[in-house]
């Protein structure tokens, strides 16, 4: 069993087939694009191995032409999970996934949300997602002790890809500790047709110990505020996607590729740059209402942003996905890679 299957074909199956957007099946998606489970997750352990969602278990592209009500579920929860091979760190999460679960509706949908915490979570959480208007983005109506819920009810005005992410007073600590991700909110007339898609998140965290440590590291508060962050990652690990741990994305050649990446920060503006390729369109800040541009090589990505960027794949090779602040990858742990071939083994 290589490293990639043990994250994607076992442990996170359990997550895969519970905790991820279930596929919809049926003509017109039935009655839900997306469903997260309702019962909870009391089942996850708390103590996970990675927690890197999988960059390929997203919600399949939107193909109706109507509106439809959506009900979802977040779980703020609390694990301990790897942020190296052989490093762990306290995470906060969405669904015990960083980033958290993508959610994908159509402009002019509505959203029932209901937030729950899980009843072992020692913190309160709350959500603050940018595609609705509100206050504090839905945070003040989700304020959510351990082991309650809260529900509110939004509909999806204006299309976009946006952040979610807590926002208690400790946001930046939160946030730092994973509680991030994406809502995508398709235009009316959807995206163009692209052959795969992959999802991925960015953000700093801020520990005592220095990279590399071994067993587990701790949050530090003084260089939080200092932001000077120890390890600057994708999907929550230490150069998670890619060979190096739990295995590469794959791509074959001829194929065009879509990428979405949610700039969790809280502090760090990423300078995202696909090595060995180009943007052949990007949507800067994930606003989709606008056109893209053409032939982009390293794109901002600000804190508390996201970004839609779609690749040709003339040649067979492997993409690193980079913050072209490149200290981050060569001594704090960023990099996801796309390996691309002639067939996908
Ligand atoms: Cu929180």
């Amino acid at each position: 069993m290589n490293r990639r299957d043990f994250l994607f074909g076992t442990s996170a199956t359990l997550l895969a087939s519970t905790v991820l957007p279930t596929l919809a099946k049926g003509k017109e998606n039935a009655v839900h694009d997306i469903a997260f489970t309702q019962t909870g997750l009391s089942h996850v352990k708390h103590v996970l191995g990675p927690v890197a969602a999988d960059p390929t278990k997203i919600p399949p592209p939107i193909m109706r032409s109507h509106s439809i009500h959506h009900d979802i579920v977040l779980e703020a929860r609390q694990v301990e999970g790897q942020l190296d091979q052989g490093t762990t760190f306290n995470f906060m999460t969405w669904n015990a996934q960083v980033p958290g679960p993508m959610i994908r509706v159509r402009q002019g949908d509505t959203i029932t949300l209901t937030i729950k915490s899980a009843k072992h979570n020692n913190r309160p959480h709350n959500i603050d997602i940018h595609a609705l208007y509100g206050s504090g983005g839905g945070s003040m109506a989700t304020f959510v002790s351990p082991g309650e819920s809260k529900t509110e009810k939004f509909k999806c005005m204006y299309p976009g890809a946006f952040i979610y992410h807590c926002a208690v007073p400790n946001m930046d600590e939160h946030i730092s500790s994973g509680m991030f991700g994406m809502i995508l909110v398709e235009p009316y007339d959807g995206l163009p047709k692209v052959d795969r898609e992959f999802y991925f998140g960015q953000h700093e965290i801020y520990t005592k110990e220095p990279f590399g440590t071994s067993g587990k590291v701790t949050f530090d508060y003084d260089a939080m505020a200092k932001e000077q962050p120890n390890y600057v990652v994708f999907n929550g690990a230490v150069q998670g996607i890619s060979s190096e741990w739990l295995g590469a994305a794959k791509a074959k050649v001829g194929e065009t590729i879509r990428v979405f990446m949610v700039c969790g920060g809280p502090n760090l503006t990423s300078s995202f740059h696909p090595i060995g390729n180009v943007w052949s369109r990007c949507w800067p800040q994930g606003a989709l209402a606008n056109p893209p541009l053409k032939y982009v090589q390293t794109q901002p990505v600000a804190p508390g942003s996201c970004f839609i960027g779609e690749m040709e794949l003339p040649v067979a090779e492997t993409i690193k996905l980079v913050d072209h602040a490149l200290s981050r990858v060569a001594r704090k742990g960023l990099l996801a890679e796309i390996d691309v071939h002639q067939t996908i083994p």
